[in-house]
């Protein structure tokens, strides 16, 4: 199989092949064949008297686990701790945040401020907080503790689920008992329902499922929300894309992981440290550039280039221009150091949860957040001037790359066309067929599929069927890295009408051409954003989201936490795409239920089809059933 189509990532990958460094790619095809047992989810370790494996085919291997565990329930077991795995990660990111704004109320953390008074403001009035006259500071603290409440047990539904869905979403959620108690116990509870004697009815194992992933949306609204009012909703930027963004005369520093609150800081301490740089024979100074989402939020706020995604992560060290990574958590390789010993680049973690073995470790702390990231810089210099020039490789392959395109900043635009009634605009366009419908990508890159591959012929194939395409996380990198995020793009793929209709909000907003094919509306955590503009059009026109012709694509996805965003998709009535074939397959109604029993009773579902013309028929279908469904 083809590794990547990624011009980039293919070239350094002859590289690791000529100096005989491993990568991810290596490691898979190391694994090969990899388990059947695991491939369908038919294998449990929920106890130690397994693990216990089922005959895939039923025929004459075991049917049930030791305790009596079937397929179904082993499957839906599996698959709900995944779930929870995602939900716990999404959760334990805004729970950072609340914690820095938190922190900030109380003076503790100098480093930081409320960068954007008006979402401030939205956000307050929306959970509720009246401000007669308080500070800033006392704000601030009461919408931490009201977002700290949201993460244990409570009587009421989370504020940030009630006051962001359809009230008819909401009524959908009570009926079927979708709501969770609160975001930490939604996950304790499934640890709990699926350890060995709890839950054995694999339907209601997977109705706890997906209350987790309801969490798992509420956590990451509540994420995106902090991280907009402490750092600026993102408004639209140029950025640039590729691992041709680093730099021979710079000090090269990516930010990884996933939350803002580090690489905020050393974006504004790289800029005080420009001369240091420059002393140690730098005279670019430093370049900072992102990887995984992280970088997308560096990207969205503040134009910095992002220069490669998760899978090809290893990569960025093989150009031997990369000084160090610096990373917090989640989608960060272990693999890390070991390739970096192969070069002068400097890993540095910096979250007690998240060590590995081989890197630097510098602890991160709010209170001492700028000293802390010069720390990390200086570092990152120290590395640089033991670069070896021999060993520079760096791609020649730079795209350019809009991003920025947040709710807020969507709604802007289209004000532009219609002040009085912003999304009016985007829903005439619906009604009369410019658009087709809208698709969310998101999700990973997955070494199972030749990386970019499906996302980049999917989105071709939707576009050319005036699909309006928004793009989140490695969507949006895997996008960014192939020329689909510019004006130039839509000139190319788009239909005609959904070009008429881009190119018209692009001249309204001053580009003097069309908005950019795919609109990059963040990070992962900010998939809520394209949510938010679902319920918004959903509100107007008094339906419900699964009403709407709106869909969702993880074309590659790889980590618990898009298998917890694509399950809060389906709850939210949004029809799913995936392209890689999730380890359930081992149960036909754990299969029927995802895949058609969930229509009938949240009109969200799965559609798993790994080839991408193949999805986009289907997807494609999708909209136009739903457009018929509304009589459009
Ligand atoms: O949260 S898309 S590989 S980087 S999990 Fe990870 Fe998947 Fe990328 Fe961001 Ni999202
Ligand atoms: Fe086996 Fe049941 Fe234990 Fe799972 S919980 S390992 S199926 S005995």
């Amino acid at each position: 199989m083809e590794r990547s189509i990624s011009p980039d990532s293919i070239l350094l990958l002859k590289t690791a092949q000529a100096t005989g460094v491993t990568t991810a790619w290596d490691r898979y095809e190391a694994q090969l064949p990899q388990c059947g047992f695991g491939e369908t989810g038919l294998c449990c370790r929920h106890c130690l008297q397994g693990p216990c494996r089922i005959d895939p085919f039923g025929v004459s291997g075991p049917k049930y686990g030791i305790c009596g565990a079937s397929a179904d329930v082993i499957v839906a077991r599996g698959l709900a701790r995944s779930i929870a795995g995602g939900t716990a990660s999404h959760s334990a990111h805004a729970k950072h945040l609340v914690h820095t704004m938190l922190k900030f109320s109380r003076g503790e953390a100098p480093d930081y401020s409320i960068k954007d008074k008006d979402k401030f403001y939205a956000v307050l009035q929306r959970v509720g907080i009246t401000r007669d006259g308080k500070s800033e500071e006392e704000l601030a603290g009461e919408l931490a503790q009201l977002a700290l409440d949201e993460f244990s047990e409570r009587e009421d539904p989370p504020v940030w689920l009630k006051t962001t869905i359809t009230p008819a979403r909401m009524q959908k959620f009570e009926q079927f008992g979708l709501i969770p108690s609160g975001l930490d116990s939604a996950v304790a509870e499934v640890m709990h329902r699926t350890t060995n004697g709890v839950d054995a009815d694999a339907v209601n194992i997977l109705l706890g499922a997906i209350k987790c992933a309801v969490g798992d949306y509420t956590g990451m609204y509540l994420a995106t929300d902090l991280s907009d009012i402490l750092f600026g909703t993102p408004a639209p930027v140029m950025a640039r894309a590729n691992l041709g963004t680093l730099k021979e005369n710079a000090v090269n520093i990516a930010v990884h992981g996933h939350n803002p609150v580090l690489s905020e800081v050393i974006v504004a301490q790289a800029e005080l440290m420009r001369e240091e740089a420059i002393a140690a024979g730098a005279p670019a100074g430093i370049n900072l550039v992102g990887i995984c989402c992280t970088g997308l939020e560096v990207m969205m706020r503040h134009g910095i280039p992002t220069a490669t995604n998760s899978l090809s992560q290893e990569l960025a060290i093989l150009t031997g221009a990369l000084d160090a990574a610096v990373v917090d958590y989640q989608c960060i390789m272990p693999s890390l150091p070991t390739v970096a010993s192969h070069y002068h680049t400097a890993i540095i973690t910096t979250m007690s949860i998240a060590k590995i073995t081989g890197a630097h470790h510098i602890e991160f702390d709010e209170k001492h957040a700028g000293q802390k990231a010069q720390e990390i810089i200086r570092l990152a210099i120290e590395a640089f001037k033991k670069r070896d020039p021999a060993k520079v490789n760096i791609p020649p392959v730079v795209n350019d790359a809009w991003a920025g395109m947040s709710a807020e900043t969507i709604v802007k635009v289209l004000a532009l066309v219609d002040p009085q009634d912003p999304l009016k605009p985007l829903v005439d366009n619906i009604v009369n067929g410019n658009i087709l419908g809208v698709c969310l990508f998101a999700g990973c890159n997955d070494v199972k599929i030749t990386q970019d591959k499906t996302f980049v012929e999917l989105v071709k194939a939707l576009a050319a069927e005036n699909v309006l395409i928004l793009c989140t996380g490695c969507a949006s990198g895997s996008f960014a890295r192939h020329g689909l995020l510019t004006p130039a793009a839509t000139e190319k793929y788009a239909g005609p009408g959904l070009k008429a209709v881009l190119t018209a909000l692009g001249q309204a907003a001053g580009l003097g051409g069309p908005l950019p094919l795919a609109l990059h509306t963040g990070s992962c955590v900010d998939n809520t954003r394209a949510a938010s503009i679902a319920t918004a059009i959903a509100n107007k026109l008094g339906v419900d989201v699964s009403a709407l012709p709106v869909v969702a694509t993880a074309p590659e996805a790889a980590m618990e936490k898009a298998v917890s965003i694509g399950t809060w998709a389906v709850a939210m009535g949004l029809p799913t795409h995936v392209g890689v074939v999730p380890p359930v397959t081992g149960s036909p109604l754990v299969v029927q239920v995802l895949t058609q029993t969930a229509k009938d009773l949240l009109g969200g579902y799965f559609i798993v089809e790994p080839d991408p013309k193949a999805a986009a028929a289907k997807l494609v279908a999708v909209l136009k059933e739903r457009r018929a469904g509304l009589g459009i």
